[in-house]
């Protein structure tokens, strides 16, 4: 069983943090007063669930916490951090970072001090905050570690990005210095940003593979400034981004050159909840994990849930169609989203933000933005159904011999869980193992190696004995049948949230190996796991590939990792396995979308006059092409 360690965030703490600020703001480094107000509020601790998952560990020295408040003033906003750390003996901090982005400000909690005298640590009885720092890539002298007035690197794993050679639309003008000064007139000063590191931040995707060079990042407040950045850069032609939580996995979140970066991170309001029918209105820039801990006070979920939670925005959620862990029980967002505000490419506010079950007046237009990638207007406000939380969950994490025990099981398990089924989660043993030899502190409930798969069933229902006994049934039938070989149930909170870490960690441990070539695709169940042994055949010894994924919904997850980014290796990866999966009647893109990484391979799944139609559809919302540009639809389609 983990044990977790529990750090109590007193208001003490608080105020050595804001005095920490006021110190590392005195060095006039980096971060300056008017990048970070150290006398703003302190929201009160709030990733808990992160926590938990993080502070197994007796023997962690410290957790460095990019705060909200902080983050959206140290230019990531969207991107709370929750990184370990531990000292080591010389001094430097080592940092296991989960969402470790350039710009983040950090503070360290420590429950032991170094001193750097004698060079060796004094033991504390309390967690307290020692130090803060602010993540920038490179050398030394630009990672900041402020601690005993010392200076620390955090070092930065890169390997290269994607390369991509799109030339730049001429058709786009280059930002000058009246825009900015426009800029200026309708935004606050400093959410006009053109700081380095903030931009380095924006620039770059969750991967780092794919990097833009923008030098103007956009927070607007309100659908106001939307309206009139888009106004005036359309009239400008200024090519715009609209950014979200920047968790996207295909490259649409960031500039291909210089477009302007509009993220929605301060437009992050919850405007209100009708507590009868569990509609939920809210800005765009939420963070989908604030959305359900707000939710689940009032007694609702929100339909959707993902691993990127902590950072991803409801906007971007809506922009991707993101599918998730809850969509087998919940469906899709083009059923959950009953309204939309958006603003088209010309600053028109569109107000489609019905809060109705049923409304057939004309074209349902909203759906059009539904995971249409930023590319036809940008959400900003969003009405979203939210299903009542119901009081029983239970979680079992189970092994299978092959991949047809676990279709089976996916069949029985529809029949017998009926109504409660709520996930049915897959991944194989080397997706297991990948967690396991990257991510820290994460132990699996079942002998690693010994399976070749396995399956997390979650089940969610009203009554608690009436649902443990369903899945107890099922899983002893299961069991006896063989088509499950091995399995345990969580038996409290703590435990569930590690089997979940297991399924979450995923795709953050794919980003540890090296380069990563994610493809995510909808296939016939009997054909799901065919290409993970194909393209494991097909790349030998030079690739390790691992096949998870959303069974219940037939979306496969296919990561395949090497050392670095090869053009070698991507010719054997593509397109043969678009070629594979349009054969077998799947689709290239189950949840993610095609972003920069498959706007030229939409033809692998969509009709050369569907894509006209797209491409109609574009020119008549954004004739000028501002929105988004390169991404989703093949540039070759508006020569
Ligand atoms: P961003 O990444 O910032 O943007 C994504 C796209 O939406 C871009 O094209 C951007 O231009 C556009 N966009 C963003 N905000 C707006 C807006 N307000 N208006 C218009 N366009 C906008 N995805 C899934 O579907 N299911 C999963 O289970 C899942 N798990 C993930 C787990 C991890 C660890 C990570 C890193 C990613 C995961 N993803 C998953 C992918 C990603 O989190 C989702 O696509 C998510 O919906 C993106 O939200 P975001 O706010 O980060 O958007
Ligand atoms: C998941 O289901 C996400 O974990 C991410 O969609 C998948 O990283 C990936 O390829
Ligand atoms: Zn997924």
């Amino acid at each position: 069983m983990l044990q977790p360690v529990r750090l109590p965030l007193a208001s003490a703490d608080l105020s050595l943090f804001q005095n920490a600020v006021a110190a590392y703001v005195a060095t006039g480094s980096a971060i300056s007063s008017s990048t970070f107000k150290p006398t703003a509020p302190l929201l009160p601790l709030r990733r808990v669930p992160d926590l938990r998952t993080h502070c197994h560990d007796p023997s962690l020295q410290g957790i460095v916490l990019g705060r909200e408040d902080a983050v959206e003033e140290t230019g990531s906003p969207g991107h709370p951090a929750v990184l370990r750390v531990t000292p080591l003996p010389d001094g430097r901090m080592r940092c296991i970072s989960k969402w470790l982005q350039v710009g983040y400000l950090g503070l360290v909690f420590c429950k032991s001090v170094m001193d750097p005298r004698l060079g060796s640590y004094s033991k504390l009885n309390t967690w307290r905050p020692c130090c803060m720092f602010r993540v920038s890539v490179g050398t030394p002298q630009a990672s900041n570690y402020l601690n005993l007035g010392k200076t620390y690197a955090i070092k930065q794993r890169s390997f290269g990005s994607a390369a991509t050679d799109i030339p730049r639309n001429p058709a786009f003008s280059k930002l000058n210095a009246d825009d900015i000064s426009y800029f200026r007139t309708i935004l606050d000063e400093r959410n006009v940003v053109e700081d380095e590191d903030r931009l380095s931040a924006a620039n770059v995707d969750w991967m780092r593979k794919y990097q833009g060079s923008s030098k103007l990042l956009l927070l607007p407040k309100s659908s106001q400034e939307v309206s009139k950045i888009l106004h005036h850069c359309n009239s400008r032609k200024l090519a715009v981004v609209p950014q979200g939580g920047n968790t996207g996995l295909v490259g649409g979140s960031v500039p291909v050159h210089d477009e302007v970066i509009i993220n929605l991170a301060l437009m992050d309001k919850i405007v209100s909840l009708d507590k009868i029918n569990g509609i939920l209105v809210c800005e765009a820039g939420c963070i989908l994990e604030n959305l359900s801990l707000f939710l689940e006070n009032e007694g609702f979920i929100m339909p959707l849930d993902l691993g990127a939670k902590g950072s991803c925005q409801i906007g971007g959620n809506i922009s991707t169609n993101a599918g998730g862990l809850r969509f087998l029980r919940y469906g899709s967002l083009h059923g959950t989203i009953l309204g939309l505000e958006v603003v088209l490419a010309n600053g028109t506010i569109l107000d489609m933000l019905g809060t109705l079950r049923k409304d057939n007046t004309g074209y349902d237009l909203k759906h059009l933005f539904i995971g249409s990638e930023g590319s036809l207007g940008i959400v900003t406000k969003v009405s979203v159904l939210t299903p009542p939380k119901l009081m029983s969950t239970n979680l079992a994490f189970l092994a299978c011999k092959d991949f047809t025990s676990c279709q089976k099981l996916l069949l029985e398990a529809k029949r017998a869980l009926g109504e409660v089924l709520s996930a049915f989660e897959f991944m194989d043993s080397h997706s297991m193992d990948l967690v396991l030899s990257h991510l820290d502190g994460v132990r699996t409930p079942l002998p690693s190696s010994l399976y070749n798969f396995y399956i997390l069933i979650e089940t969610t229902g009203s009554d608690e004995t009436y649902d443990k006994t369903k899945l107890e049934a099922f899983l002893l039938r299961s069991m006896e049948e063989g088509l499950i070989l091995d399995g345990v149930v969580a038996q409290d909170i703590n435990q569930s949230s590690s089997f979940w870490r297991i399924r979450e960690g995923i795709s953050e441990a794919s980003i540890k190996v090296g380069a990563v070539y994610k493809y995510d695709l909808s296939l016939p169940i009997d054909q799901f796991y065919g290409i993970v042994e194909e393209m494991r055949n097909r790349l030998g010894e030079v690739a390790k590939v691992i096949g998870y994924g959303h069974l219940g919904d037939g979306n496969l997850h296919l990561n395949i990792m090497t050392a670095r980014y090869d053009s070698d290796i991507l010719a054997q990866i593509e397109p043969y396995v678009y070629e594979w999966t349009s054969k077998h009647k799947g689709s290239i893109s189950a949840e993610h979308g095609l972003g920069l990484m498959k706007a030229n391979k939409i033809h692998y799944s969509k009709s050369p006059e569907t894509v006209q139609l797209m491409v109609d559809i574009k020119k008549l919302l954004d004739p000028n092409r501002i929105l988004n540009p390169y991404k989703v639809l093949p540039q070759s389609c508006f020569n």
